[in-house]
């Protein structure tokens, strides 16, 4: 049969682990013969959303514009994978609302796999690649998340990874396994 589109759409703390989690699985998809597209903050924040910045007002523009990219990457039968941390509950819902409203028009409604990359803060300031969390404490970078900004925990997601605990490969045969249980692919 045909693909189906639909939206992976993950979220966690800085260094949690999303990308890496995203990249891995956009390349089993592709491998398996799956058309899959990744949005992440190189190809979004540097370009269509290069306008925004951290505030709250922005990253609320910023998830607003890439549930409506990734809803049109579903529309087309790929299946869009975004890694933003998404702070904001309510963001996360109008993404989620998104996708099912598609639904309204007669066709079926853009499945939407929320994914919450749950590391304990100290694990992802502990990882600190790039030396943020250091500069947020030392008060560099203002409005951090998880130090001086909010992160909302989703309260349902569909999967919770635990990527302190498993393996890149177990996260993405977790994924995988749901993705297959829900017969998307
Ligand atoms: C959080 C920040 C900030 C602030 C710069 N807070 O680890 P990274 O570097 O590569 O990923 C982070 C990325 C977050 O961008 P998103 O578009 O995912 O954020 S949101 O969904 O909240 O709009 C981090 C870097 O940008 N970064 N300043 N203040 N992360």
């Amino acid at each position: 049969r045909s693909q189906k589109g639909f939206t992976i759409w993950f979220t966690g703390l800085s260094a949690s682990g999303k990308s890496t989690v995203a990249t891995a699985l956009e390349q089993h998809l592709l491998h398996i013969g799956l058309s899959a597209y990744r949005l992440d903050g190189d190809n979004v924040r540097f370009g269509l959303n290069k306008d925004l910045g951290f505030s709250e007002k922005d990253r609320n523009e910023n998830i607003r514009r890439i549930a409506e990219v990734a809803k049109l990457f579903a529309d087309s039968s790929t299946i869009a994978l975004t890694s933003f941390i998404s702070p904001y509950r309510a963001d996360r819902q109008i993404a989620r609302d998104l996708h099912a409203a598609a639904g309204q028009s007669g066709d079926d409604p853009l499945a939407f796999i929320e994914v919450f990359v749950d590391i304990p803060l100290e694990e992802a300031e502990k990882r600190d690649p790039k030396g943020l969390y250091k500069k947020a404490r030392a008060g560099e970078i203002k409005d951090f998340t998880g130090i001086s900004a909010p992160y909302e925990a989703p309260k349902a997601p569909e999967i919770t990874i635990r990527t302190d605990l498993l393996s890149v490969e177990e996260s993405v045969r977790k994924i995988v396994d749901y993705l297959a249980e829900k017969g998307l692919i």
